[in-house]
């Protein structure tokens, strides 16, 4: 699959989303395409984890429906932290119903996530209604937030066995073609074909590839998880590499961090110099 050979601060240059052009000048003021996946279950952890990693990253990916002291705590400091570290949040909630009820799990509710989250995704098995659903929230003109929120959609998924594929996968793209606004890529294991070769002309739809599964050390585990590695990711065709376990279990994460970063950004001046 063709993948995007230009480098970032072209892209952040052309885009049409802010999110986007956020993003892409923030990993190139960093020199870092890479997101924690910071799975912790309590607000102090996962704070303390975004303090001491928010220098090295360019995202911080939360799953906060396991977080058992969510609250404004939660808010007002992951907020601060990424303003402090210049990092955008993304909520990895994976949004999947009917597009009135995740409406009312986006905004509102009991995780706010419209309020604290740039970057959201859905898995779009229900068809392209939730994804008008959410571009409708972010859009709306009573919405603070307008520019400022974006989704992608889980084309793809790292686990044995997974159903999005082939059709499933290509819909996704159909989806995202058609239903511009919000969306700003995917979440895939690699490039979808969908690169704009050159930007200085075609500034059209150019979309960001998020992917999850990566890790330097392990191939996979027993509940069905594959990985790649950074560099493997990124030369596939990845703009952004998200590593979790592989990262906040090491012995020295803020070590491990600095070498997904420089793994994964070397891979990246690789892949535009090819
Ligand atoms: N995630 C995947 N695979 C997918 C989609 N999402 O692993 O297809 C998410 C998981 C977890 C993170 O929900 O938050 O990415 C992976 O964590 P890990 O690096 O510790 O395996």
């Amino acid at each position: 699959a063709s993948k995007s050979t230009l480098p970032y601060h072209v892209r952040a240059d052309s885009h049409q989303h802010l999110v986007a052009q956020k993003l892409f000048r923030i990993a190139e003021q960093k020199k870092s395409n890479l997101i924690i996946s910071a799975d912790f279950s309590d607000t102090d952890s996962l704070l303390q984890c975004a303090d001491e990693l928010g220098p090295y990253i360019a995202v911080f990916k939360t799953h906060v429906d396991i977080v058992h002291d969510f609250g404004e705590k939660t808010v007002v400091g992951l907020k601060k932290l990424a303003a402090k570290h210049n990092f955008l949040i993304f909520e990895d909630r994976k949004f999947v119903d009917i597009g009135s009820t995740v409406q009312k799990q986006y905004h509102g509710g009991a995780l706010r996530i419209s309020e604290w989250a740039d970057i959201v995704n859905v898995s779009p098995l229900g068809g392209w209604g939730v994804v008008e659903a959410l571009e409708q929230v972010i859009s709306n003109e009573t919405s603070p937030y307008r520019d400022e929120r974006a989704v992608l959609l889980l084309a793809e998924m790292t686990t044995a066995g997974s159903l999005a594929t082939g059709k499933y996968t290509q819909k996704c793209i159909e989806i995202a073609k058609q239903r511009g606004g919000a969306v700003i890529g995917f979440v895939a294991t690699e490039a979808l074909g969908t690169a704009e070769p050159d930007l200085t002309t075609t500034a059209k739809e150019d979309f960001l590839i998020f992917t999850t599964g990566v890790n330097i050390c392990q191939s996979g585990n027993i509940l069905g998880q594959q990985y790649q590695t950074p560099e493997a990711a990124v030369r596939g065709g990845s703009d952004f590499i998200i590593a979790g376990r592989g990262i906040y279990t090491s012995e020295n994460r803020v070590e491990t961090a600095k070498q997904y970063q420089r793994e994964g950004w070397n891979a990246y001046e690789a892949r535009i110099a090819s």
